[in-house]
């Protein structure tokens, strides 16, 4: 079997990649660190919402956001949990690799590539964004609240 140099593998992932953050390009990046061409996998909204999950940015514009990096060579739907081995055969995947919150769940993958899982970026998600996002939005909501208040008081103390 010939050994392929590490430059001249084909690694895929896979993803929702809602809210594009760091700790989406720093996977990227470690994984081209030791492939030559990286395909990224991008969960449709309809795929999501069988993951349970709702993503705020559109499948059309996580699909265009990812397949404009520098770093990609070939962007994908995610349609299915079942599309895995096809796809690793359908595009010669060498290594399948995804963040280590997935660690284990993939191993069945092992009879068809090397299988990697690479550890998480330590205080990013996706989830945590959303929170932020709402509890701006509360604070807003509370300060409109208490700035109505203040002006009632005024305007009762002036009648
Ligand atoms: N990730 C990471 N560091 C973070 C956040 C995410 O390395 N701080 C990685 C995850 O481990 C995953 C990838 O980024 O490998 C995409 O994460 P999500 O967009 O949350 O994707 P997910 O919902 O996990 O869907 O079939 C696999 C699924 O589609 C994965």
């Amino acid at each position: 079997m010939v050994c392929k140099s590490t430059m001249e593998k084909t690694s895929i992932t896979y993803g929702t990649f809602d809210l594009y953050h760091i700790g989406h390009i720093k996977l990227f990046q470690r994984i081209k660190e030791f492939s030559s061409k990286l395909i990224v996998a991008v969960s449709t909204d309809e795929f999501n919402l069988s993951k349970g999950k709702k993503s705020i940015i559109p499948f059309e514009n996580r699909f265009e956001i990812i397949k404009n990096l520098r770093c990609v060579d070939l962007v994908i739907p995610e349609e299915s949990w079942d599309q895995k081995i096809s796809d690793i055969i359908e595009y010669k995947v060498d290594n399948f690799i995804m963040g280590s919150d997935w660690e284990g769940k993939f191993d069945f993958l092992k009879k068809y590539c090397d299988v990697i899982y690479l550890p998480r970026t330590e205080g990013v998600s996706t989830t945590l964004i959303k929170n932020s996002i709402s509890d701006l939005k509360n604070i807003k909501v509370e300060s409109i609240n208490s700035a109505l208040n203040l002006l009632q008081q005024i305007r009762s103390q002036l009648s």
